[in-house]
């Protein structure tokens, strides 16, 4: 198989009391699990069964929608789960604080920003903190399994954090309330993560 499903960086209770594990449970072992079994049967054969993920996204038009939303799907997965850790949180230091401030203002600035991009996104989607090709931060939000990497992407740039808004990422535990959810996620970002991909 050309894609498989990273193991979860931790077990499925660690982000309590912020994200449940049953959600956990599910959202890696199932929803997970799904877009990578699709995408694998998507680029079967293909050329494309040899390219990385990221090399994938970025010229995704090229590919068939099933590409499209699985490998997505796959990318931003796996990029979500290790943008969290337990006993995470606080506050980003160090240059991609320097960063972010130069961006947003302020740190709390930064994440009313994010909320609102996360909040404000139709349906199912993701947030993002991107830095863009000339290395400034920015925050934007996709649709469905599309990410700042596409080419189809209305804003490009390369991921730092990403924030899963699909139902299936909070339903069981916030029902309607995702900007619950969305200021939950604070207490469980894994920024020394998140400042590895700035460098
Ligand atoms: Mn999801």
């Amino acid at each position: 198989m050309a894609f498989t499903l990273p193991a979860l960086p931790y077990v499925f209770n660690a982000l309590e009391p912020h994200i449940d594990a049953r959600t956990m449970e599910i959202h890696h072992g199932k929803h997970h699990n799904a877009y990578v079994t699709n995408l694998n049967n998507a680029v079967a054969g293909k050329p494309e069964e040899n390219l990385s993920i990221e090399e994938i996204c970025k010229n995704i038009s090229k590919y068939p929608v099933a590409v499209r939303n699985n490998g997505g799907g796959h990318y931003n997965h796996s990029l979500f789960w290790t943008s969290m850790a337990a006993n995470a949180g606080g506050a980003p230091t160090g240059a991609l604080a320097d960063a972010i401030n130069a961006a947003f203002g302020t740190f709390d600035e930064f994440k009313t920003k994010f909320n609102a991009a996360a909040a404000g996104r139709f349906g199912s989607g993701w947030a993002w903190l991107i830095k863009d090709a000339s290395g400034k931060l920015a925050i934007t939000s996709t649709p469905n399994q599309d990410n700042p990497l596409m080419d189809v992407a209305e804003v490009n740039g390369t991921p730092l954090l990403g924030l899963d808004v699909w139902e299936h990422a909070y339903y069981l535990n916030y029902q309607n309330r995702r900007p619950d959810y969305c200021a939950a996620f604070w207490n469980v970002v894994n920024w020394s993560e998140v400042a590895k991909r700035f460098k």
